[in-house]
């Protein structure tokens, strides 16, 4: 059936279950947006900022219950559980339709259907992949307007190829206890109610172009990932393209718009994403990275010319900000912005706020939805269709003790147990507990569609290819604290430094030391000059407990245990390989 036909039949149906009072087909054009945000401001869904201080820009309040992405609430619906794995939610197909079905039935009446379709990938790129996104809710359609390719451009992918994620969305009533994300990666559909927050509703973002994406990337080969893509360029004019895996609210977007401090005039780094790559390899069997969105939905608080002066330049325009504070001129507000805080602000749930006040003003998981293009450090390949080769590939976690400041695996197998085994403390960017450790596997845990230990397997898989020009991968931590919980590390732009080391090595450079968990740069190949970082403090950045380590791997087999025989040999071959080399280094007294 031609693809039109195709999504004409399945809005109809998606219409007479929801009933909506009318349907709108959107077509991504900036009247169109404009539009849009006109309506939200009269049905007090926008805020308008300062116009002259903040051109284009809105505030979004959402529901207090619904800031941040629910987890607990996030399924896998294949036939069988094993297929989600242990580290999914899982619903069975048949509950789904008894379950989260009916929630849809009427809840949209007296509400407008918006037709969002989007293309996730630069067009005419083999990775480019459409979707269409029903939603009730304008928020989303006009996030979905900056963070995706919105409209025509979609449409005609999908009429030539007839294929297209099918994503819908309704606020329902908002009920937490009535709130479903719901995958079927077989159909290639997404069902999303009772919540508005951007993890949650903008569906081409975690839903499609991370879970649904990863199950295509296992079945065609290529790689979906939870990473930032960015360019190092040395004062030679090199550029070097790495891609990252951090955990959500863990600094992704900083490191993707690093600004290169003073003393390290020359160098330059140019971003590309920072929140997904799709990875495919290229004739030459190299790496190449496409980032599948066209903005970026980043943190809010904590941001700040000092910690990323590119995003606070990004940000300044054409910006949709949700749940942060307002002062009383009209200007964003938050926790760790630059200045003084203002006397007296709204805070995010639009109550009176003073310093004073016990409650933050921003919620800590407060948001900004701007275009990539306004980034003044956008690479200029950002949108390239082949994408960007990538030389290295880091995987990094929030960890206030054991895993050093950087690490490069023996191999691409170690690099993949490396990843494998990363945990992290939690952040503000899912409900529940924050600052507890947790295992999170190449910073894909929430996003990983399928069972993980298959996704083990086909990242395996990947080494073995044959021709293929394999990136280095290497472990990255910048939360180190001293007994004081102070950090020991600078951080932000400084992480160039470390940037420079691994650029060496990707490049077959640079001067390393041996350890029982991979090698580990030699205490005078990260240049310290003008840091401020103690010898004593770069020995303990850089220093393995074998004994901790020990300890950890303990935890990091409980963990791999839940995926029983399913586990794949080769990563079972590098634990036990990692356990012997640091007990028999213990047994020497250290490493
Ligand atoms: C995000 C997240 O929004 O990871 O990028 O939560
Ligand atoms: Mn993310």
């Amino acid at each position: 059936m031609p693809g039109k036909e195709k999504l004409i039949q399945w809005v109809e149906e998606m219409a007479r279950q929801t009933e909506p009072k009318r349907i709108v087909w959107c077509d991504g054009s900036d009247e169109e947006y404009h539009q849009f945000i006109e309506e939200m401001q009269d049905d007090r869904s926008l805020i308008r900022l300062n116009q002259k201080e903040y051109p284009g820009s809105y505030l979004h309040r959402s529901h207090p219950s619904d800031v941040a992405r629910t987890e607990k609430l996030t399924f896998i619906c294949t036939t069988r559980r094993a297929d989600a794995g242990p580290t999914n939610n899982w619903m069975s197909p048949k509950e789904a339709q008894t379950r989260v079905w009916p929630l849809y039935h009427g809840a949209m009446q007296e509400r407008t259907m918006y037709v969002v379709p989007y293309l996730m990938g630069p067009p005419g790129s083999p990775l480019a992949r459409a979707g269409v996104e029903i939603t009730d809710s304008l928020y989303v359609a006009v996030c979905m307007r900056i963070m995706t390719r919105m409209g025509r451009i979609a449409m005609e992918q999908i009429g030539r190829t007839g294929e297209f994620v099918k994503a819908l969305h309704s606020l329902g009533d908002l009920s937490p206890e009535r709130r479903f994300i719901v995958h079927f990666p077989k159909g290639d559909e997404i069902w999303s109610v009772g919540s508005g927050y951007g993890g949650n509703a903008l569906l081409g973002k975690k839903c499609h172009a991370l879970r649904i994406a990863s199950v295509e990337a296992r079945q065609e080969g290529w790689l979906a990932e939870h990473m930032l893509i960015l360019g190092v360029q040395s004062p030679r004019g090199e550029v070097t393209y790495v891609a990252a895996a951090f955990p959500s609210a863990c600094g992704k977007t900083n490191l993707a718009m690093l600004m290169p401090p003073p003393e390290l005039s020359g160098w330059r780094v140019w971003t590309v994403g920072d929140d997904i790559a799709w990875m495919r390899w290229g004739d030459d069997g190299r790496l190449y990275a496409v980032n599948p969105e066209t903005g970026f939905f980043g943190v809010a608080p904590g941001t700040s010319a000092k910690t990323n002066p590119n995003a606070m330049a990004t940000i300044r325009r054409n910006t949709i900000y949700a749940n942060v504070a307002m002062t009383h001129d009209g200007l964003p507000w938050w926790e760790g912005m630059d200045g003084p805080s203002p006397a007296e602000a709204w805070d995010w749930r639009g109550h009176p706020w003073s310093p004073a006040s016990e409650d933050k003003a921003s919620h800590p998981n407060a948001r900004f939805c701007s275009p990539a293009t306004q980034c003044p450090c956008i690479s200029s390949k950002w949108d390239d269709p082949q994408g960007v080769p990538i030389s290295a590939i880091l995987f990094g976690g929030r960890r206030a003790r054991l895993t050093p400041l950087v690490l490069e695996s023996f191999s691409w197998s170690h690099g993949v147990y490396v990843g494998a085994g990363m945990a992290t403390e939690t952040t503000a960017a899912q409900s529940g507990a924050v600052g507890v450790v947790r295992r999170d596997p190449m910073a894909m845990l929430p996003f990983c569609g399928y069972n993980m230990a298959d996704y083990f397997a086909h990242w395996l898989a990947q080494g073995g290819r044959a021709g293929a020009v394999l990136p280095k991968i290497f472990q990255v931590n910048w939360f180190r604290q001293d007994e004081n919980g102070k950090y020991m590390w600078p951080g932000f732009g400084q992480n160039l430094r470390v940037l420079q080391w691994i650029v060496d090595r990707a490049r077959g450079r640079g001067a390393v030391v041996e350890t029982p968990v991979g090698f580990l740069p030699d205490p005078k190949a990260i240049d310290t000059t003008g840091l401020g970082v103690s010898e004593e403090s770069m020995r303990d950045l850089l220093a393995i407990d074998t004994e901790a380590w020990l300890a950890e791997m303990e935890e990091e087999a409980a963990f791999f245990g839940l995926f029983g025989s399913r586990l794949p040999e080769e990563l079972r071959r590098e634990m036990s390989s990692q356990e012997k080399r640091l007990e028999s280094a213990n047994a020497k007294g250290g490493r």
